[in-house]
């Protein structure tokens, strides 16, 4: 697993390391494609996708429209609930897309009619779990609160595809600038012994602190995403980010029994 000391990224200076120049730049080519309720919907699964999940409110469509430089791109809300199908957005030269980002709608909203949150439930497990162009899931969560029993139900949900390398991973712990310093050190401590049990050989785990207000986090968020990419041009080793010496990619390595300190409460 990688995890991300955000050392450089605080504020809007330019980066100065040219790969994170050249994500940032990638990431911000994103335009939206469509807009889809149902999976039959979906365009062909012609291009790597990478699916931005999370409880609703955790700050995907932030992220989204922070990655891509772009105040409303992704349509986000303080009313919970706000993004209710699936949007895709599409990256890299106009005339040769490269990746497609789809924003999916949050989970956990009580206020979401019961009828409407199983169809929706339905529509992103099939999504998560049968999605053959998916290639990476960003799963948003709230710094604050950690993973949610929702979160881990996801977790766990694709823990298969991650756990074999199909599906890449990268957790950002959202709202970061709510936190003071040691706050936010556990709360990367926290989501790290989680995701602890999720690694294995095959498995690319990364986590890091993020904020769409001080933009912490995404010269890291845009360096993973871009090196996704199967034909990146983009230097494969490039993130800076240190390897966790507590996260063994070595095979058989023993789960790490979560241990969550933070609350959970939403
Ligand atoms: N302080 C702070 N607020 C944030 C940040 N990211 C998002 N927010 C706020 O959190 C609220 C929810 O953000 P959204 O991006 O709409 O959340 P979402 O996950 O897309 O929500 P749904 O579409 O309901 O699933 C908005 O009021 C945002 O302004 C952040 O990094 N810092
Ligand atoms: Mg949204």
């Amino acid at each position: 697993m990688t995890t991300s000391a955000n050392a450089r990224s605080t504020d809007s200076d330019i980066p100065s390391d040219p790969a994170v120049r050249e994500a940032l730049a990638w990431t911000q080519s994103a335009r939206f494609l469509t807009t889809a309720s149902l999976l039959t919907q979906l365009p062909p699964p012609t291009l790597p996708e990478v699916a931005f999940v999370g409880r609703s409110n955790a700050g995907k469509s932030t992220a989204i429209n922070t990655l891509a430089q772009h105040r409303r791109l992704a349509f986000a809300s303080k009313t919970p609930g706000r993004t209710q199908h699936i949007n895709l957005f599409e990256l890299g030269p106009a005339d040769a897309p490269d990746a497609r980002w789809a924003d999916l709608p949050g989970y956990g909203y009580a206020a979401v009619a019961r009828g409407a949150k199983l169809r929706w439930q339905q529509v992103m497990a099939d999504y998560l779990a049968h999605r053959h162009a998916l290639a990476g899931i960003v799963m948003m969560v709230d710094s604050r609160h950690g993973f949610t029993p929702l979160d881990k139900q996801l977790l766990d949900f694709v823990s298969q595809r991650v756990g074999i390398g199909e599906v890449k991973l990268l957790v950002l712990l959202t709202k970061a600038d709510k936190l003071s310093r040691n706050e936010a050190a556990r709360s990367l401590a926290t989501a790290q012994k989680v995701l602890g049990e999720l690694a294995t050989d095959s498995a690319d785990i990364s986590v890091a602190l993020f904020s769409a207000l001080s933009r912490q986090g995404l010269g890291d968020a845009a360096l993973v995403l871009r090196t996704w990419l199967p034909k990146a041009t983009a230097p494969t080793e490039a993130t800076s980010l240190p390897v966790l010496p507590d996260a063994p990619a070595g095979p058989a390595a023993p789960a790490t029994p979560a241990t969550p300190e933070s609350g959970e409460s939403a």
